[in-house]
This record gives structure tokens, sequence and C-alpha cells, in this order.
């Protein structure tokens, strides 16, 4: 369990609590939940080297919630948490992933309507009947249906950036076990989908019955929905499902085809295979011996496999170029792949830069040096200091003095490194605010200053199309503004993208040379594949930024790169993979 996952259930902790009308043990819990979210080291080291005794010594945790953590460390769950949730009348997780929904408004939904679940929720809603409770009204009630549709559809589907490092801590036990000769994860999460259903693993090995004991003894197991000799479900304890299937080495390249998909890549493929006198399945490509007439191909013999053992030789022997995971979405690669022309993907581990960072300067956790540090170690030349503006007053955001003394600052921290011979850049920029109306927070003087300046809209989501396209336009079109943040601003399964004309915001980048962001953090993953795409396709300049908050987020790089490489991006589409120097002279300003 990570500490992602511990404060999360801190908090939610803190909203059970709060539902029981306990005055002091809520706020108790947020704090422990705030001060393990800022915590740079993992809890599992602090707990393996100092036990309970070093937990107890981060501000914020006591004696009661360190012997919590200590349980939730020993064995991925939490008695008491458990026993909070089924003795309480109402669903609370559930009821407050609702934008909007508190535990003191869940409460009075309670008291006063008698609401328990969703769908209780719904109903009420529906029926017209919260606009009459005091403190709701209709735009609530409009709200709180808007909320659950958002929820339903996200519902069951877990982040790209929750799921991939459990299942890669799931790969790496069955590496260490003698009786697995490979492992490889499958499914929409070896095509780095935003959101995942299910994990699927595939495994070689001779002795599949101890694979499968193997399997199903994981500690972070809650259920086993079935375990056969080849084959088991079991539902994990972050409320996701895993299969792994044990198939043979012949089959392991045409089984990891098939369970890698998408659906529709794979009857494509099934059919160009066909059209070529070839069976595709999962255990295979068969040359079709007599290919009988049409109409009678049921009784179509199979004679040999030609195929099977790697997806290399099965995209070969179709005649196509090797397929990477992350295209196989059945939206032209195929035909591409026909004529050999896929894009050279970007690489993983290609970015030398990460532009955007925040530090205590705002809402970040740590010192500008100490991100530095932590930049370094993940093996970055550069990165953009970009605290948040005054107006987002939560983040405490920085007005034109205290940039200037930030740019200062900056300027010391670089001659240090100078004079140590560390080979590292700091480059001063700012995640500005753009206002209701399209102009920024800070003066146009002291953005001339920064080297990078990223816009970005925190508030106004709700405008209309014409106005929000018209807003973001009119920042694009400001000179100081070099990138555009999180353009669209979605939140994923939690908040829709801010309604844009984006064919307009598209047109609007190519002609004033703003670049876009994909913003890399797993909740945004903004700009979405769909429209690196099309960016790309209209050769409009992207970068990939991380938006940490904290040393360790810097790896959720990985993660904008595998959305660029589902956008069809190559290396040059991708700035900050250029050393710091050119970067800034592709700056749109320098250009
Ligand atoms: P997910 O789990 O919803 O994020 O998405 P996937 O793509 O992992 O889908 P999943 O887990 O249902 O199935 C894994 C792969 O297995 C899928 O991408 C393609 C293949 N597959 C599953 N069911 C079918 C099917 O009925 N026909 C074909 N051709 N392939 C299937
Ligand atoms: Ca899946
Ligand atoms: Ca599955
Ligand atoms: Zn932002």
């Amino acid at each position: 369990m990570d500490n992602q996952q511990i404060s999360k259930i801190l908090y939610e902790i803190s909203e059970y609590l709060e539902m029981e009308d306990e005055p002091f043990r809520p706020r108790a819990y947020q704090r422990a939940a705030r001060a393990i979210e800022a915590q740079d080291r993992d809890l599992n080291n602090i707990y393996k080297k100092g036990g309970i005794k070093a937990l107890k010594e981060i501000p914020g945790i006591g004696q009661s919630i360190s012997e919590k953590i200590e349980e939730l460390l020993k064995t991925d769950r939490l008695v008491f948490f458990e026993e909070l949730k089924k003795n309480s009348p109402v669903d609370i997780s559930t009821l407050t992933s609702i934008e909007g929904l508190g535990p003191k408004k869940i409460k009075a939904l309670y008291k006063k309507l008698d609401i328990r679940t969703l769908e209780e929720l719904e109903d009420a809603a529906k029926k017209g009947k919260i606009r009459e409770l005091e403190n709701f009204g209709e735009k609530s009630e409009k709200n709180i249906l808007k909320g659950i549709e958002f929820l339903r559809q996200g519902r069951g589907r877990f982040l790209l950036g929750t799921v991939l490092p459990l299942a890669r801590e799931l790969k790496q036990r069955f590496e260490n076990l003698k009786e697995v000769k490979n492992i490889e994860v499958a499914g929409s999460l070896r095509r780095m989908k935003e959101t995942i259903g299910d994990i699927d693993m595939l495994a070689i090995s001779d002795h599949p019955e101890k694979v499968m004991d193997f399997f199903v003894s994981q500690p972070e197991i809650v259920n086993v929905y079935g375990k056969g000799k080849t084959k088991s479900s079991v539902r994990l304890s972050l409320g996701i499902d895993a299969d792994l299937r044990v198939v043979s080495q012949e089959s392991f390249g045409a089984a990891l085809q098939y369970f890698t998909g998408n659906k529709d890549h794979n009857v494509a493929l099934r059919a160009i295979a066909k059209t070529k006198g070839y069976k595709l399945n999962e255990y295979g490509l068969f040359q079709i011996a007599n290919p009988m007439p049409t109409g009678r191909q049921g009784k179509s013999q199979i004679a040999n496999r030609t195929a099977g053992k790697t997806e290399k030789e099965i995209y070969e022997k179709l005649g196509l170029e090797y397929i990477e995971p992350e295209l196989r979405e059945h939206t032209g690669e195929i035909v591409t792949a026909l004529k050999k022309q896929l894009p050279n993907l970007l690489p993983y581990h290609s970015l030398l830069g990460d532009l955007q960072i925040q530090t205590t300067w705002s809402d970040g956790a740590v010192s500008i040096e100490k991100m530095a540090e932590a930049a370094i170690k993940a093996g970055l030349e550069y990165i953009v200091i970009t605290d948040h503006t005054k107006s987002l007053k939560v983040a405490h955001g920085l007005d034109e003095k205290r940039i200037s003394k930030q740019i200062e600052e900056i300027k010391k921290i670089n001659q240090r490194f100078e004079k140590e011979n560390i080979n590292f850049r700091i480059l001063s920029g700012s995640e500005v605010d753009i206002l209701k109306d399209g102009t920024l927070d800070i003066d146009d003087e002291v953005l001339a200053k920064l080297d990078v300046v990223l816009g970005s809209i925190h508030g106004y989501f709700n405008l209309p199309k014409t106005e929000q396209t018209r807003r973001l336009e009119h920042a694009m079109e400001n000179p100081n503004i070099d990138i555009i943040a999180h353009p669209t601003g979605r939140i994923i399964n939690r908040r829709e993208a801010y309604e844009l004309d984006m064919d307009q915001i598209f047109k609007t980048a190519k002609n004033t040379g703003t670049i876009l962001e994909i913003n890399a953090y797993p909740d945004r993953l903004d700009l979405k594949d769909v429209y690196v795409k099309e960016a790309v396709r209209q050769n409009i300049k992207l970068t990939i930024d991380s938006d940490a908050h904290h040393p360790e987020h810097f790896h959720y790089l990985e993660l904008g790169i595998a959305i660029a490489r589902r956008g069809w991006a190559e290396k040059k589409d991708i700035l900050n993979t250029l050393p710091p120097d050119q970067f800034l002279k592709n700056l749109p300003k320098h250009v």
C-alpha cells in the first residue's frame, strides 16, 4: 500500500467520523492524511527502518493513527475502517465522490430525506425533493444529477497512474518465481489507456498449478472469483479485478496479441489474416490447408502454425509493420502499418526537461532546491519553476513582487550549481492564471522577465463554449504566453472538460505558435490522446509536464509520454525533448 492509498483511506475515515458528529477526530484524520500526502518518503520505508515510533515522528500523526497506518502497511486492510463502513447507514465513500457533496451535506440529506445510497440520491433529485431543502436549491440538485451521471460513466475504471505501479509490483513477484518463464501485462494497461477496467496478465510456465496457487495467495487479494488450472480471476484491495492466464510458449505472442486488444483492432487484424489465407486466434496464426469455397468455411482444415511465439512475427507474416500497443485502438494504425508509414514514436525516457513544477512558494510540498535535486535524480537536465499566481488564493499564488524575488533566488541556485559543476538548470517561470476575460493576472512587464510562461484556467469553468474558447484564444494571443497548461481542464472521473471549440483552439495555436501542454498528472492527462493526435497531425508543438507538487511526482512524466505515444507523437513534436538552450530558442516568443 502506498502513501497515496493510505492518505485516501484516512480522508475517508475523517468523512465517516464527521457524519457521526465526532468533534475532534475528523480533523485529526484529515491532518494525518495531509501530512502523508506531503511526505517525500515512502511510509513503507519509514516503517521498515524505524517502526511505529518513526511514523509517530511525522508531524500530524499521533499514537492512534500511527497504529492504524501500521495495520494498513502490514495487512493492507484496516479493521477499524471496515467496521466504520459496515456500521454506517450511509454509503459515504460513494456519495462523497460526487463533486460538491461533503459529509455535512450528505448528513443533511440522510436526516431530512433518508438518503443512504447513490440510487436513493438520484431518485430524490429526479423527483425534485432536493431543491426544497435548506442550503441546496435547484442548481445544486442539477449538479448532483450531473455528478451522478459522471460518476457512473467512470465507475469501475481506475486511473492508469494508480494501476500501473500495482501491476508492475505483481509482475515483479512473478518474475521472481522460478516456475514462471515469462510474464506480461496485456489489455488496456499494456496499451497505456488513461483508465483501466481490469488487469490482464499472461504467463508462460510448465507448472501452471503452482503459478495459480501463487497468484491467489497474493496479499492484495480480497476475493477469488475463480481458480482454474490455467486461469484465475480475483479482486484486489484497490477494488480492481485481475486475471491471470498461463499459456504455452509457442502461443505466447498470439495470446499476448489477442489479450492486448483492443477488440476492434483484433477484429480488423483477423479479417486481414483471412484475406491472406490464414486463421488468427489466441493460439497462433495458422495456414489454412485447403481453403474451402465460401459458405463452407466451417469445415476448412487448419494445418500448421505459421506464427504465434511472438507478436512481431504475427504482424510481419500479415504484411504489417509492428504496431506498438499504445496504437492498437483501431484508429488508422492498421492501414498505416500496411503502408509501412507508422510514426517513429516518442521513446520513453526521452524528456530532458519538465516545465511545470510547484514549490513551497505556492502550493508545492518542498523548496526549489529540493525539487531540483529530485529532478536530477529523475534524470532531467532542467526544470521550469511555475508556481501559481495571485488569483489562486488557495494555493498562495505569487504576485509581481514575489515573482521578481523568485527569479533572483533561482539565479543564486543556478550559480551554485555552476560552481559545483552540476549540469542542471532551473528556468524561471510561472503558471499564470487566465482571468474570466482572457487577460492574465500578472503584469506583462514581469512576465517578460521570465524564461517560460504557462497560462491556465482555474476558475469560471462553466462559461458558454464561444466565450470559453475566446477566453483561451485571448490568452494565446498574448506574446508572453508560451504554453497553455492542461488546456481542457478535465479531471478524470471527477470533472468534465470545459466547453471549448477545439478546432478553433488548434487553429489559434497554429497561428500564434502557442505550445499546448500534455499534463501528465495522473487524473489530468490533458490534452488527452485523441487531441494529441489531432495536434500532431497539424504540426502543433506540444510539451509534456508532470505538474509536480512533490519530489515523488516526476515519475508521472511516463504517463504523459504514454498519452503522447497514444496520440502518435514523435520526438520532434515534443519540445522538452530538447536540451535547455534549444528548448528556449524554440519558444514562440523567440521563433
Ligand atoms: P478494460 O479492461 O476495460 O480497460 O479494457 P481491455 O482492453 O483490457 O479489455 P478486457 O479486459 O475486456 O479484455 C482484454 C483484451 O482481450 C481486449 O482488449 C481484447 C481481448 N478480448 C476480450 N474479449 C474479446 C472478444 O470478445 N473478442 C475479441 N476479439 N477480443 C476480446
Ligand atoms: Ca483489461
Ligand atoms: Ca479482462
Ligand atoms: Zn494548474
